[in-house]
């Protein structure tokens, strides 16, 4: 069986980071390894939060697998908490990945045009060294912007992006996909979740597929707001997907639809964005045949 290495948070509430992650991975038909890098009560954008930091423990549980001669067919990495955390995971990459290794890094660091509280430059120094080395990246625009220009840069290129229509805003999208495969050196990038308002008619999430010098878009129908864990669980389908040979346009169509249908119960049901989306009933959706 394929196996993924899981380097992300446990928080208990939120369904984010591993809490979504083991479960897609495993219906999925992959073994998810996960070696938590904190553990919350809950995610960070409730109104408080208790977190402990896993990053001295990180070491720890390395030097067992190395024991165990782990190969993990998969690393994936998302939000990290810290610039020390970003350094552990630098090792983690020299110790357990060699050529056939798939790296997927989402750099968690922001979203809707905001930064989220554990954001430093230094942390996105980190990140941006981070996303150097993966296979494929999935960034949201916000990260996308992040990691392009900085936080001010992003915060002007995020209000100029407003003012868009559709035609101008796919064509300037397209081109901060260019920009970020080509300057990080890395074969491929999913923007996700990007809103797509309409004039008429429901609005649209777009999802841009940057690879290997192509790009399609997987443009979808917005089924609700903007929940907590989604890009978490964006990048879970994508990652087991990756390790089982998929294609990256077969894996994204897969996890829009598994989250379009997430949203939309979410929505229905009136859930806060904080609790994240309603996936458990879709998992059924992701087993492979
Ligand atoms: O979904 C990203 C995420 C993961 N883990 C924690 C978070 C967040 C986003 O806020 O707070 C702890």
């Amino acid at each position: 069986m394929k196996k993924i290495a899981v380097l992300n948070d446990l928080s208990g509430m939120g369904k984010c980071s591993l809490t979504a992650a083991i479960p897609v991975i495993s219906v999925m038909g992959v073994q998810a390894c996960p070696l938590p890098t904190a553990v919350l009560s809950n995610q960070t954008g409730y109104e408080s939060y208790f977190c402990d930091d896993y990053t001295d423990r990180m070491g720890c549980i390395m030097a067992e697998w190395q024991k165990r001669d782990f190969h993990p067919d998969g690393i994936y990495t998302g939000y990290l908490a810290g610039e020390q955390q970003a350094e552990k995971v630098q090792d983690f990459f020299k110790v357990f990945a060699d050529a056939n290794t798939w790296i997927l890094v989402d750099p968690v660091l922001g979203d809707s045009g905001r930064v989220y509280g554990m954001y430093t430059e230094g942390l996105l120094e980190k990140m941006r060294g981070l996303v150097t080395k993966a296979h494929v990246i999935t960034p949201n625009l916000t990260e996308a912007l992040l990691l392009l220009y900085g936080k001010d840069g992003m915060e002007a290129e995020w209000k100029n992006l407003q003012h868009l229509d559709e035609d101008a805003l796919f064509s300037k999208i397209g081109e901060i996909g260019r920009c970020l495969t080509g300057n990080f050196s890395v074969s491929s990038a999913v923007i996700t979740g990007i809103d797509v308002p309409q004039k008429k008619g429901p609005d649209k999430i777009g999802n841009l597929v940057c690879e290997n010098g192509r790009q399609t878009w997987v443009v979808t129908e917005k089924t609700g707001g903007s929940y907590s864990g989604t890009g978490d669980l964006f990048a879970s389908v994508l990652s087991a997907g990756l390790v089982k040979g998929q294609s990256m346009e077969h894996c994204v169509k897969k996890a829009v639809d598994f989250l379009s249908k997430a949203i939309a119960d979410a929505a229905a049901e009136g859930t806060d964005r904080n609790d994240g989306v309603c996936f458990e009933t879709y998992l059924y959706q992701l087993r492979e045949e």
